[in-house]
């Protein structure tokens, strides 16, 4: 079980925002599309899965390439069997809008904080490094549509895999402290979050979210300037994103430039039209149904993975094998994590490995004895510090938000 990523201590901010400086300067001078170029292809999990494998982005390894302009690129699953923290070249990615800076010159770059406030701020990244108390936490980035290729009937949107998901330490400062120096004033309602990615038509509208003013200053929604004690690859958000830790990534706005803090709830597009979910547990209806409430995303359900087996592994009948895997709780903790050898007739608890915080994957490992030689479907199954566990049967909805059935690979006893 791999150790914490290096965190960047209070002594050593310093040469990070000069590390900051240098980057800013020199390594994103290239374009966020690749020129051409590629690592090869795989194929995922659905009709129409065969991807290719880039290289060829800016900070970033080989990555399943769903789609270039603007970038979805998915992490291949293996990387998750290779330690609790997703690195930053192999992070998945996903953007709405095409025009992404490419250079950032973070001497002149500037967050502005305005709207419902005292003191409108206008800040460097020196001054958020130096004059806030910096905080670290490790927190699972999940986009609402990760899985959605799995979905049955097919839903329309980025059609990913298991990897729009990762998990990382990030250090930055408090939402709330940022917002204590502007001073929101009474009657404050919802505070918005824009980047500087913007559309390539004008009537596109600008990607931007809000979170209510009383999760925005609760103390644990951060501003992060780095991710796994780097400064963020210009893809995930150079130089600042925001954390919403236990909530859907949509949330997580990248290349965070502007924070306005609203005395109406925020009606712009994004949070009236797009990434809404039925008001059900676990946002699960029928295909077809109709006539259901719907209402923004928001907070992450359990999941558990196997990462050591592909589909159709085989493995000893009447022997011991090892399996293991990740699990994160959603919006909390991992309770437990149960696996079956036998397609959950029989389940048996995982050992939990190093807890690094309720928002973090939590890797686990179990011993399993293959009934008999033969197909079977090995199943792993989450429950939450809150006592939820996975659903045993796929939660649907015509979005292909939050799915988080319990995963079943087929394998084989020799
Ligand atoms: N500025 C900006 N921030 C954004 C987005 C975007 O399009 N623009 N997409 C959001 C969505 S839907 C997801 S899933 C996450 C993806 O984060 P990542 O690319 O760092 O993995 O970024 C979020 N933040
Ligand atoms: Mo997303």
């Amino acid at each position: 079980m791999k150790h914490r990523p290096p965190a960047i201590d209070s002594l050593s901010r310093r040469s990070f925002v000069a590390k900051m400086a240098a980057l800013g300067a020199l390594g994103f001078a290239g374009a966020a599309v690749p020129r051409a170029g590629r690592a090869g292809g795989l194929e995922l999990p659905f009709v129409n899965g065969h991807r290719e494998l880039s290289a060829e982005f800016p900070g970033k390894g080989p990555m399943i390439l769903q789609r270039t302009r603007p970038p979805l690129l998915e992490t291949p699953f293996e990387v998750f069997d290779k330690g609790v923290f997703t690195p930053n070249d192999r992070f998945y990615v996903r953007w709405h809008l095409a025009n992404i800076p490419t250079l950032i010159d973070p001497a002149t770059f500037r967050l502005k904080v305005r709207g419902h406030v005292e003191t409108p701020l206008s800040l460097t990244l020196e001054s958020l490094a130096r004059e806030f108390r910096p905080v670290e936490l490790v927190a699972v980035n999940q986009c609402s549509g990760n899985s959605r290729g799995l979905f049955e009937p097919r839903v329309a949107g980025g059609e990913w895999a298991n990897g729009a998901m990762g998990n990382a330490l990030w250090t930055g400062v408090r939402l709330r402290d940022v917002l204590d120096r502007a001073g929101v004033r009474a009657g404050a309602v919802d505070v918005r979050f824009n980047g500087l990615d913007t559309g390539i038509l004008p009537e596109t509208p600008d990607f931007v979210k809000s979170l209510g003013v009383d999760h925005a200053r609760d103390g644990e929604v951060l501003i992060a300037y780095a991710m796994n004690g780097q400064p963020l690859p210009l893809l995930n958000g150079f130089p600042l994103r925001l954390v919403v830790p236990g909530w859907y990534a949509t949330y997580w706005i990248k290349m965070l430039d502007d924070i306005e803090v609203l005395v109406e709830p925020d009606d712009n597009f994004w949070m009236k039209k797009a990434y809404l979910i039925p008001d059900t547990p676990a946002a699960d209806i029928l295909p077809g149904q109709a006539g259901v409430k719907m209402i923004p995303i928001s907070r992450m359900v359990p999941r558990s993975f196997v990462t050591n087996l592909k589909p159709d592994a085989e493995l000893p009948a009447g022997r011991h094998s090892r399996i293991r895997g990740i699990a994160f709780g959603g919006d909390t903790g991992v309770r437990s994590v149960l696996v079956s050898p036998d397609a959950g007739r029989q389940w048996q608890q995982a050992t939990l490995g190093t807890d690094h915080g309720k928002y973090s994957f939590r890797q686990w490992e179990a011993t399993i004895v293959l009934p008999a030689p033969g197909p079977t479907t090995l199943m792993v199954k989450a429950i939450n510090s809150d006592g939820v566990a996975q659903p045993e049967r796929p939660n649907w909805n015509g979005s292909g938000f939050m799915r988080n059935v319990v995963e079943s690979i087929p394998v084989r006893g020799i």
